[in-house]
C-alpha cells in the first residue's frame, strides 16, 4: 500500500486519474497544517485564508482538539445510537446550555444537519401548526446555500446546483433575501412551516443583509406562527465576530443548525438545536445516522467550542476583521482591479472588477498562492477571505501586505 506521495504533481495526477472531478482546486497539495499555516508537499508555507470554508476557525490541528480526539479514539470510537455511550449526554448538555435550547440532535455533515432541520419543521407543521399532511412549505432565500443533497438543491436558486439532478423535492418556495416586505406576504401563507436562511449568505459571496433584517424576520415568523431555522454552519462559532451571527441582532432562532467549526475541522460534526415542542416531534426510530453523536464527536465538539470561548475567537475575529476591511478599503482606492469589500468579523469578500465568467479572480488567487497566501474565488469574480480566527494583528497586516503586493503588481 503506498502511503506517501513524493511530489505535488504526483498527488494531483493520482486524483485526476482515480478521483471524481467534482472540484476544480487551486493547484496546491497540502500535507501539514498548524494554526493559520499550511505547508505543501514540497515544504512551502502558506497563510490559509479559506479555513476549509470556516471549519478550521480554531486553527489547523489545534492541540487541545486533536488530543481530545486521540484520547477518545483510544477508548471508544463508535457504538451507534442502538446503545448509549458515556460522552454524548455530556456534549448534549454542554451545547444546549451554551446556546440556550432544550435539546440537540447530532449528525455528521452540514447537509445532514439541514436535512434534519427540514424533517423537524415539517413534523412540527403537521402536528403542532395543523398544516394538511404533505402540504408544508419551507421558505428559502434566493442565492442560498445549504448543502448538496437532492432535497437541499430543490430549495436552491442556483442552476449549476440543480441542472441534471431532478426531479426535485416539493415544498420549498424561494423568496428574495434581505426583503422584509416579501417576507411579510409569504409568511402569511398558513401552509408555511418555516423560514430557512443564513444570517450572512456565504457561498453567494458573503452577503451581509441590511441591519435589522434577521430580527425583523424573526419577529414576522413569530407573528405568523412560522419557525425560524437559522443555518449558522458557516457563520457560526465566532466567525462573524460573535459566537453566532444571529447574536449581532440578539435573534434566538427556533432551530439553530451548526456544523464545520463545532469540530474545529477535526471531524465532520453537525447538529440541530431546538426546544422540546419541536425536537420531540421526532419519535424513536424516525431519524438517525450511524455516526451521529458518536463519542469522538461528543468530546471533540465540547473541546472545539471551549477553545473558541477560552481563546476569545469572536472578539479576535471582530477586531481583526475591522483591520482587514480597512486595509482592503484603502487598497481599493489605489487600484481599478477591486471594486468593494464586505463582511463581518473574519468572514469577508472582495469583488474583482471582472464578469463572473472572467478569470481575473482565479488568476489573482493563483498569484496569491505564489506569494504564500491561499484563497479561492466564489461565483467567479468574488474572492472570499476567511482565515482561522487565531490569527494575530501582525499576521493580518502581513497578509494584507501580500494581497496588496499581488493586486498592485497584477498582470491580467
Ligand atoms: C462544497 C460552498 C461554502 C454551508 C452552509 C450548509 C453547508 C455548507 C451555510 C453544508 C457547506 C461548504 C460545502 C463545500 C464548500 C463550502 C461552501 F461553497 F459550497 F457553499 F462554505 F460556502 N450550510 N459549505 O456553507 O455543509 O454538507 O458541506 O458539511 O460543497 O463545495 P456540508
Amino acid at each position: 500500500m503506498e502511503t506517501i506521495v513524493t511530489s505535488s504533481k504526483d498527488a494531483i495526477a493520482l486524483e485526476d486519474k482515480y478521483g471524481a472531478h467534482n472540484y476544480h482546486p487551486i493547484q496546491v497539495v497540502l500535507s501539514k497544517g498548524e494554526g493559520v499555516f499550511l505547508w505543501d508537499v514540497e515544504g512551502k508555507r502558506y497563510y490559509d485564508f479559506l479555513s476549509a470554508y470556516s471549519a478550521v476557525n480554531q486553527g489547523h490541528c489545534h492541540p487541545r482538539i486533536v488530543n481530545a480526539l486521540i484520547e477518545q479514539a483510544k477508548e471508544l470510537t463508535l457504538v451507534s445510537r442502538a446503545f448509549y455511550n458515556d460522552k454524548l449526554g455530556l456534549a448534549e448538555k454542554y451545547i444546549c446550555e451554551m446556546f440556550g435550547y432544550d435539546k440537540v440532535l447530532f449528525m455528521n455533515s452540514g447537509a445532514e444537519g439541514v436535512e434534519t432541520g427540514i424533517k423537524l419543521v415539517r413534523k412540527w407543521g403537521y402536528n403542532v401548526k395543523g398544516i394538511p399532511e404533505n402540504e408544508a412549505i419551507i421558505l428559502t432565500a434566493k442565492k442560498n446555500f445549504h448543502g448538496r443533497t437532492t432535497t437541499i438543491i430543490s430549495a436552491s436558486s442556483d442552476p449549476s446546483a440543480r441542472i441534471g439532478f431532478g426531479p426535485f423535492m416539493p415544498g420549498f418556495k424561494i423568496v428574495e433575501y434581505d426583503n422584509v416586505e416579501v417576507l411579510e406576504k409569504e409568511l402569511a401563507n398558513p401552509n408555511v412551516c418555516a423560514l430557512l436562511i443564513e444570517p450572512i449568505q456565504g457561498e453567494a459571496g458573503i452577503y451581509v443583509p441590511s441591519e435589522g433584517y434577521i430580527s425583523k424576520a424573526s419577529e414576522l415568523c413569530k407573528k405568523h406562527n412560522v419557525l425560524l431555522m437559522m443555518d449558522e454552519i458557516q457563520t457560526g462559532i465566532a466567525r462573524s465576530g460573535k459566537m453566532l451571527a444571529s447574536d449581532h441582532e440578539d435573534v434566538h432562532p427556533d432551530l439553530l443548525i451548526l456544523g464545520k467549526a463545532i469540530s474545529g475541522g477535526v471531524l465532520p460534526i453537525s447538529c440541530v438545536l431546538a426546544d422540546d415542542e419541536i425536537m420531540l416531534g421526532i419519535k424513536p426510530g424516525e431519524h438517525g445516522s450511524t455516526f451521529g453523536g458518536n463519542p469522538m464527536a461528543a468530546v471533540v465538539c465540547m473541546e472545539a467550542l471551549q477553545v473558541a470561548k477560552d481563546e476569545k475567537l469572536a472578539e479576535n475575529a471582530e477586531r481583526l476583521g475591522k483591520i482587514f476591511r480597512e486595509r482592503m478599503s484603502a487598497l481599493i482606492k489605489k487600484t481599478d482591479l477591486l471594486t468593494s469589500v464586505r463582511g463581518k468579523g473574519l468572514l469577508n469578500a472582495v469583488d474583482v472588477n471582472d464578469t463572473p465568467q472572467g478569470k481575473t479572480a482565479w488568476n489573482i488567487c493563483v498569484q496569491l498562492k505564489e506569494n504564500g497566501l491561499l484563497a479561492k474565488p466564489t461565483h467567479g469574480n468574488i474572492i472570499r477571505f476567511a482565515p482561522p480566527l487565531v490569527m494575530t494583528e501582525e499576521q493580518i497586516h502581513e497578509c494584507c501586505d501580500i494581497i496588496e503586493k499581488v493586486v498592485l503588481n497584477f498582470k491580467k
